[in-house]
Order: C-alpha cells, then sequence, then structure tokens
C-alpha cells in the first residue's frame, strides 16, 4: 500500500497505484485557486514527487505549446500534456492512490468537480463587472434562489447523500473534496466584494463540515505552509505597463487568489 494511502485509514478502496511517470510537472501561476490546488495537494498526499512551476508566464506557456485550450493549469508527465482540471485531478488521484475503485463513487468525484467549475463559471461572470452592477450581481447569486447557492446547494446535496460524513464521495478523502475545501475557501476568505465570509458556513452545514474535515487531515496541513519551489523573483520595471489583454478582469482574479492562505 503507498504510504499516503494509509494515512488517509481508507476503508473504501482505492485504485491500485499506476505507472508513475519519470517526470511530472504542474503549471500554475503562485496561488493557491483550487484548479491548481486539488492536482498539487493529490499529488503530495500521496507522495508523489512533482515540479510544482508557479513561475512561468501564460505566454511562454502558450508559445511552448503546452496550452491545449489556451487555459492553465496544465500538467506535464514525461513531456506530454495533459490539461482540464477534472481530468488532471483524476489522473493525479490515480497516482496517488487516492480515487474511488468504485465506479459510481469516481463518477461521483467527477460530479463534484464539475459542480466547482460551476460555482467558478457562475462567481467568475462578475469579474470586470462595474462596481454597481457587479454588487448587484453577486447580491442575487446567493440569493436563496441566486444561482450561486443553487450551485453549491448542489453540492451540499451530494455531502448529505453521503451520509454527513465530512466527505463527499465514500469514506475518504477525494479528489472531490480537496476542489471542495478550496472553492469555499476562496468564496469564504471575504475578498470577494459582496460574498458574506460567513455565507458558505451559515448556508451549507455539510460543506462547513467538510472544510473542517480537510483542514484537519494532516497531510493538508503539512501542504499549506510548505515553501514554495519557486520562490517569485522581484519585480522588474515593467517596460510595457498595461500588457493584460483585459486588466481589469485579469487583475482581479489575481488580487483574489493571492490571499487564499491568509491567515484567518
Ligand atoms: N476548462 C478549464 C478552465 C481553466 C480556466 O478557466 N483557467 C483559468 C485560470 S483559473 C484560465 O486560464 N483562464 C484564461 C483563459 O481561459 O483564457 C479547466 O477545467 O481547467
Amino acid at each position: 500500500m503507498l504510504a499516503g494511502v494509509t494515512m488517509l485509514s481508507s476503508s473504501a478502496p482505492a485504485v491500485s497505484a499506476i505507472a508513475r511517470p519519470a517526470s511530472l510537472k504542474v503549471y500554475y501561476g503562485d496561488m493557491a485557486f483550487w484548479r491548481a490546488e486539488v492536482v498539487r495537494l493529490a499529488l503530495f498526499m500521496g507522495d508523489v514527487p512533482f515540479e510544482d512551476v508557479r513561475d512561468q508566464k501564460r505566454a511562454d506557456l502558450m508559445a511552448a505549446g503546452k496550452l491545449t485550450f489556451g487555459a492553465v493549469p496544465v500538467l506535464e508527465a514525461d513531456g506530454k500534456i495533459l490539461s482540464q482540471t477534472s481530468a488532471m485531478a483524476v489522473y493525479a488521484a490515480k497516482l496517488a492512490g487516492i480515487h474511488p475503485e468504485d465506479a459510481w463513487d469516481a463518477a461521483k468525484v467527477d460530479e463534484c468537480i464539475s459542480g466547482c467549475t460551476d460555482v467558478t463559471v457562475t462567481v467568475g461572470k462578475t469579474f470586470g463587472m462595474k462596481d454597481d452592477e457587479k454588487a448587484s450581481a453577486r447580491a442575487a447569486l446567493i440569493a436563496p434562489d441566486g444561482r450561486l447557492t443553487l450551485h453549491l446547494g448542489g453540492l451540499e446535496k451530494i455531502c448529505a447523500e453521503n451520509g454527513g460524513c465530512s466527505y463527499a464521495v465514500g469514506s475518504t478523502m477525494t479528489v472531490a473534496d480537496i476542489s471542495i475545501w478550496r472553492l469555499v475557501g476562496w468564496l469564504s476568505s471575504g475578498i470577494i466584494d459582496g460574498i458574506p465570509v460567513d455565507y458558505v458556513a451559515s448556508t451549507f452545514p455539510h460543506l462547513a463540515a467538510l472544510v473542517a474535515a480537510v483542514d484537519a487531515h494532516p497531510k493538508v496541513g503539512e501542504w499549506k505552509p510548505k515553501p514554495k519551489p519557486n520562490p517569485k523573483p522581484k519585480p522588474k520595471p515593467n517596460p510595457n505597463p498595461n500588457p493584460d489583454p483585459n486588466p481589469t478582469q485579469v487583475g482581479e482574479w489575481k488580487a483574489l487568489h493571492s490571499k487564499f492562505y491568509a491567515p484567518k
């Protein structure tokens, strides 16, 4: 049994380890957004060695042909690129030995990751709006009949149907839990104007319990303060002060991502 699996005190069967690539890299910015963090943390939980590349510019990755769909994160295994969060999360989970063997459970994990994507897209649509428009759009999202409440309610329902055991699928931690944990961390951090820090915790008790369970996992505690392997170099003076094609939107994402693991 893999060392990482032993620590999970699993009662549900996880897949046996698959062949590990000799070289594994995860490309994303120096941010703990759920899309990247689910891949990184799954690998870390299974003690799968990987290079955590955080200092490559999107334009350089694109020029190098690594961004299959023009988006990050991407994963590189022995020179081959894999993109799309759910595909990477499942692959990482299989390498780590934490993906459910059972076909239904594996599908439920996929369902949760797609639910996290729905939440991200829903909130992302408000980025780049003008302040007054943004405030009313976000108020509508978090209303009892709002779209964000609907999407998070789906994740809540899945957790409830799993018996309220603090995990979304089965009785051990999966990449569904890691995704939801980081997603909720983002939504509850207070850095998204108009989404109160207690919105998720006070509306979705099963999601709150999941976050507490993941937070309490020893490997997660080990991961959070882990020094980053590619510390950001000191910024050089920028000859082109506004290189982003959509500076408001991109800037807002960056600001929102930068404080993920800020002390509570
Ligand atoms: N479908 C992709 C979406 C990834 C995505 O939206 N990534 C963002 C950063 S978190 C991005 O690169 N957006 C820029 C773009 O899509 O052009 C996935 O599931 O990984």
